[in-house]
Order: structure tokens, then C-alpha cells, then sequence
């Protein structure tokens, strides 16, 4: 399942239930991502009162030159979405937003690719303050 070498097409994620789990992962997964790649994904629940929970599964960038980083909403370029900026190798990791939507980025430098990540997406019912947990 996680064959492609490039930054997906389609990187819009619309969840109309709560059941579902979609993934999303590095480019090449779990060969090497390649070198001085930005990829972005964005994710949105029509469901209403629900939220957006990311379920890192495994995650292995190169610290601190590698970055996952996710916000509310759909605006990337809002600082203040900010929710979580992770590198390095994690655990079990679940990053929530506050609202119906979330964006991901990932985005690598010019040297030193590792496996990547990937995890999956899933609406979950509630509002709530955001919360980051490795479990
Ligand atoms: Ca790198």
C-alpha cells in the first residue's frame, strides 16, 4: 500500500462518518523519503462536533533536519494553528485539533533521508483543547 515515491495528488481528506480511517505516509514508505521534499495533506470532517485525530504509527525522520508538523484548520501558513512539530524517532504518538479540520505537513532537507512515518487519520466525536500523547 505505500508505494509511491512523490508527495501525493490527491492530499485532500474528506471524512463524511466517524468509522473510517484513511492513511498517509512519506513518500516511499518505509524505503527512504527522498531528499527536499514538502508534502502537504489537509483534512476536514463534515461530521458534526467531531475533531481530528492523527495516529502516528511509526515515525523515523532525521532529528531536528526533518519535520512532521500539523495544524488547526487549513491554513498553513497560520503560525498561531500551530499544533504539533515533531522530528527524530517517536512512539505511538496521537496528535488531536481542536476543530474539524487539521493540516500535515512534512518536509525534508537535502541529506540523510531515514523510513519516514505513517499513520492514520480517524473524525472523533467532541470539541476539546488539542492534545499531543505518545502512548
Ligand atoms: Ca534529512
Amino acid at each position: 500500500m505505500f508505494k509511491s515515491g512523490t508527495c501525493p495528488s490527491d492530499n485532500m481528506m474528506t471524512f463524511t462518518n466517524t468509522q473510517v480511517r484513511k492513511l498517509l505516509w512519506t513518500p516511499g514508505y518505509p524505503t527512504r523519503y527522498p531528499a527536499n521534499i514538502k508534502c502537504y495533506w489537509f483534512i476536514n470532517s463534515t461530521v458534526p462536533n467531531t475533531r481530528i485525530s492523527a495516529y502516528i504509527q511509526d515515525f523515523k525522520l532525521e532529528s531536528a533536519y526533518d519535520w512532521w508538523t500539523a495544524g488547526d484548520g487549513d491554513n498553513i501558513k497560520d503560525s498561531r494553528s500551530l499544533l504539533a512539530k515533531l522530528s527524530g524517532d517517536l512512539e505511538i504518538t496521537r496528535v488531536m485539533s481542536t476543530s474539524n479540520k487539521m493540516w500535515i505537513e512534512f518536509k525534508s532537507d537535502d541529506r540523510v533521508n531515514k523510513a519516514g512515518f505513517w499513520l492514520y487519520i480517524q473524525p472523533i466525536a467532541g470539541k476539546g483543547k488539542d492534545i499531543i500523547e505518545t502512548v
